[in-house]
């Protein structure tokens, strides 16, 4: 097994539902060009770049005069399917990351586990209904649907916090310094796993 160079992905989905375009570097430098149609989904994966270190182009055109689950669900799986596409086999990673991360008072923590077990676990623990314009319902949802896509374990937990835009953010970033962690590459060749895959 040897390390997938260039480390990127690309991937077009359309349904009757949104028409996405994603493409992501895992090398970075965290250049990003994001337009979802939800300001605050925007936020959150310029902060997931950001501070990943991963570069993001994603357009969606999605249907919104229905809601925003289609855009964030949809959104979420093209982000998972680049993410696969670009870690190929695997090979040379760390594999696993975790961080905790404040912002202000909002405390979060991310564990991320790249082998190919699917899961998310989230709890964020929002009081609002919807932070802007998107449901809070949703975005759990997206790191489920970002886990399944993008084969990988991620535990999401707000340990504590006021404020839900600080919550969901401090999330997000947690997200993001975990991700480059377990995408960092490792300087050997093999997968990290007793099984000798992963
Ligand atoms: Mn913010």
């Amino acid at each position: 097994m040897t390390v997938k160079a260039p480390r990127n992905g690309s991937i077009s989905r359309t349904t009757r539902e949104t028409d996405i375009r994603c493409e992501i570097d895992l090398d970075g430098p965290g250049e990003r060009s994001i337009r979802t149609g939800l300001g605050f989904l925007d936020h959150m994966l310029d902060a997931l770049s950001t501070h990943s270190g991963v570069s993001i182009r994603i357009a969606c055109t999605g249907d919104l005069h229905v809601d925003d689950h289609h855009t964030v669900e949809d959104v979420a799986i093209a982000l998972g399917q680049a993410l696969d596409a670009a870690l190929g086999d695997r090979a040379g990673i760390a594999r696993f990351g975790w961080a905790i991360v404040p912002l202000d008072e909002a405390l979060s923590r991310a564990s991320i586990d790249l082998a190919t077990r699917a899961g998310g676990y989230v709890d964020l623990g929002l009081k609002r209904e919807a932070i802007g314009g998107v449901a809070c319902e949703n975005l759990s949802h997206f790191f489920r649907s970002l886990a399944a896509s993008g084969r990988f374990t991620i535990h999401v937990d707000v340990l504590k916090g006021e404020n839900d835009h600080h919550r969901v953010e401090s999330a997000f970033k947690a997200a993001a310094l975990a991700l480059r962690q377990a995408i960092a590459l490792s300087g050997t060749q093999g997968v990290p796993s007793t099984k000798g895959v992963l």
